[in-house]
């Protein structure tokens, strides 16, 4: 088969070697996210009609206004399980499926929200820098705080902060918030204030959307308090990235372990300077196994929307 018999897709960001060759495989693909403006707009003029798919990440998502260009688009594949970034009833009046890889991915987030914690209290990047830098026979790291019997409060108690919770059982007791109460070994905390004061580890695994964006603001840092801790494996709309970066600058709470950000990949300067900040670059889901489990998912559905086959994993 020649590559202009096969339909047409935009890929919006990198894959792994394994998803970029499947997706290859389907269809004549078009990195949109290796395009200049104008030659993303010369592509539009001339083919944007023939565009039937869109693979994508969750953090791409797909902007609407490419979404109102491509007038065939027939399914958004979203290599991830956040749906955030793609205009769900748009799409579900044009009806194109938008599908996501949910489940697969729910154990890995939660193993790095594990890992987060246990650095943000212990000090192991840290102390790792202390140690490489050739800081260790100068002197010790500043004593770090203990993990175990900590409150953990977890703002969504969806599939990934679900499996949060179970890890976190381990350490202390688990309350949550979000929704409604949920058939889970955990205490409801209806009041998100409530529980951040009660928590020692706040930590965010919600979606984000209009309901959660920017939850995390000044009233619930202050909640938090001095010695508290927050750990976003969310999104960075759920935070209130400036009132954050107050928060820890007046030591009103104690850290923060961020995976995700209002602007990735660029993340502020306050951030990245903060002693008392664990970074990681949106990398969740990032291991070989997730990776793979993921890329199988998007490849299914959208084989099957080329068979014209129920999709996999449609987004409802
Ligand atoms: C991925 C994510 O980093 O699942 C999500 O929503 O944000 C992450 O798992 C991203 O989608 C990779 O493409």
């Amino acid at each position: 088969m020649t590559s202009n018999q096969r339909p047409l897709a935009l890929q919006m960001c990198p894959f792994s070697p394994m998803l970029d060759k499947g997706v290859q495989a389907l269809f004549d693909v078009v990195r949109w996210d290796t395009l200049a403006a104008d030659a993303q707009a010369a592509f539009l003029r001339g083919r944007g009609a023939q565009v039937r798919a869109m693979a994508t990440g969750g953090h791409i998502g797909c902007p609407p206004p490419l979404m109102a260009a491509l007038p065939a688009l027939g399914i958004i594949a979203i290599n991830g399980v956040g749906v955030d970034k793609v205009d769900l009833a748009e799409a579900a009046r044009r009806g194109i499926g938008v599908t996501n890889t949910p489940d697969v991915l729910t154990a890995d987030v939660a193993d790095l929200a594990i890992g987060l914690v246990i650095d943000l209290l212990r000090g192991i990047a840290r102390g790792d820098l202390h140690v490489r830098e050739g800081h260790w026979p100068s002197g010790d790291r500043p004593l770090a705080h203990r993990v175990s019997g900590r409150k953990f409060g977890i703002v969504g108690l969806g599939r990934i902060g679900r499996a949060t919770a179970d890890r976190l059982a381990a350490f202390g007791p688990v309350r949550y918030n979000g929704g409604s109460a949920k058939d889970a070994p955990y205490d409801f905390e209806p009041d998100l204030l409530a529980l951040a004061s009660w928590a020692d580890v706040l930590l965010l695994t919600c979606p984000a959307n209009a309901q959660t964006y920017r939850l995390i603001g000044k009233d619930v840092l202050d909640a938090l308090g001095p010695q508290g801790f927050l750990v976003n494996v969310a999104r960075g709309a759920v935070v209130d990235e400036a009132a954050l970066i107050e928060a820890l600058a007046q030591h009103r709470i104690a850290g923060a372990a961020l995976d995700v950000f209002e602007n990735e990949p660029y993340v502020p300067d306050a951030l990245q300077q903060s002693e008392h900040v664990v970074l990681t670059p949106h990398v969740a889901s990032a291991t070989i196994e997730c990776r793979k489990a993921m890329a199988e998912i998007v490849l299914g559905n959208l084989q099957a929307f080329l068979a014209g086959k129920p999709l996999l994993t449609p987004v409802t």
